[in-house]
C-alpha cells in the first residue's frame, strides 16, 4: 500500500526512505526564476488532438486518498511532441483558505492557488501509463496554474461532482466536455523542462510542459477543492482534510528551463 502523505511522519521529507528517487536527480516541482530560463525559438504552441470529449463518453472521477483524479480518454493526444503522448489522467493540487499556496510550480517564488495536471504517456513506446511511468521519455504532464477570478464553467463539470467523492476510494462518472477548455487560451506560452513525478515514487520520467498564464476559477469553486474532500475512508474515526496538496519545489542545479516567451 501506498503510506506517503504531506503531513506528519509520512511526509515529504521521509519520502526518499520508501521512495529511493525522491532523494534522486531531477525532482520536481521547481521555481521558474530568471537566472535559469533560456528562450528557445524551436518551441512550438502545444497542439492537442481528440480533446473535444462527447458526452456519451464517461470518465471516472476517483477520491485516492492524495488527490482527486479524472481518468482520460486515449484518443486525447498531444500531436506535436518528439513523440505522440496519449491522455490518462488528469488530477490536482491545492492549497488551504489560510494561506497563499497551493500550486506546486511556482513563478519567482511566487506561489498559485491550485495546480491542474494532465498526464499523458508515451503511446508510441508504451501501452499504458504503468508501463510508461518508470520509463525515459514516459511522461508528458501538461501543468495549469490556476488563481483566484471568475467562475470556471469548465472546471465546474469535474468540481460539481466532489460531493460523491469526499471519501478515499469514492468514485463518481463525469460526462465527456471539452477538456481543452480548461486550459489557458493561450497554448504557445509556456516553461519546459524535464523532470519528475511529483508524488512517490518520484520517478525522473515527465516532460514538464507549464503554461505561463494561469487559468481563473472563483473563489466559491477553490472553497469547494479546498473543504469538500478528505485523504481519509468515509468509516475513519479521525477524518482529515485533503488540503496542501502540493510538494516544495526541489533544487534546481546545473539544470535549465527552456521558454517558449522572450
Ligand atoms: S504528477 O503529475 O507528477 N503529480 C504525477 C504523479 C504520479 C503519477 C502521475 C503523475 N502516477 C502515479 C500514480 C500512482 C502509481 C504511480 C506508479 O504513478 O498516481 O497510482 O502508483 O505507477
Ligand atoms: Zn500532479
Amino acid at each position: 500500500g501506498s503510506k506517503w502523505s504531506y503531513i506528519g511522519p509520512d511526509g515529504e521529507k521521509v519520502w526518499p526512505k520508501k521512495y529511493p528517487f525522491c532523494g534522486g536527480v531531477f525532482q520536481s516541482p521547481i521555481d521558474f526564476h530568471n537566472d535559469i530560463l533560456h528562450y528557445d525559438s524551436a518551441l512550438l504552441p502545444v497542439e492537442l488532438e481528440g480533446y473535444n470529449v462527447s458526452s456519451e463518453v464517461k470518465f471516472l472521477l476517483t477520491n485516492n486518498g492524495h488527490s482527486v483524479k479524472m481518468n482520460l480518454s486515449s484518443a486525447m493526444r498531444i500531436r506535436n511532441f518528439s513523440f505522440q503522448y496519449s491522455a490518462a489522467q488528469l488530477h490536482l493540487h491545492w492549497g488551504n483558505r489560510n494561506k497563499q499556496e497551493g500550486s506546486e510550480h511556482t513563478i519567482s517564488g511566487r506561489h498559485f492557488a491550485a495546480e491542474l495536471h494532465i498526464v499523458h504517456y508515451n503511446s508510441e513506446q508504451y501501452v499504458d501509463l504503468k508501463s510508461a511511468v518508470d520509463k525515459p521519455n514516459g511522461l508528458a504532464v501538461l501543468a495549469i496554474l490556476m488563481e483566484e477570478g471568475d467562475f470556471n464553467p469548465s472546471f465546474e463539470k469535474i468540481f460539481s461532482h466532489f460531493q460523491h467523492v469526499k471519501y478515499k476510494g469514492q468514485e463518481a462518472i463525469v460526462p465527456g466536455f471539452n477538456v481543452r477548455d480548461l486550459l489557458p487560451e493561450r497554448l504557445d506560452d509556456y516553461y519546459r523542462y524535464e523532470g519528475s513525478l511529483t508524488t512517490p515514487p518520484c520517478y525522473p520520467s515527465v516532460l514538464w510542459t507549464v503554461f505561463r498564464k494561469p487559468v481563473e476559477v472563483s473563489v466559491g469553486q477553490l472553497l469547494a477543492l479546498e473543504t469538500t474532500l478528505y485523504c481519509t475512508e468515509s468509516d475513519d474515526p479521525s477524518p482529515l482534510k485533503m488540503v496542501d496538496n502540493f510538494r516544495r519545489v526541489q533544487e534546481f542545479d546545473e539544470r535549465m528551463v527552456s521558454v517558449s516567451f522572450q
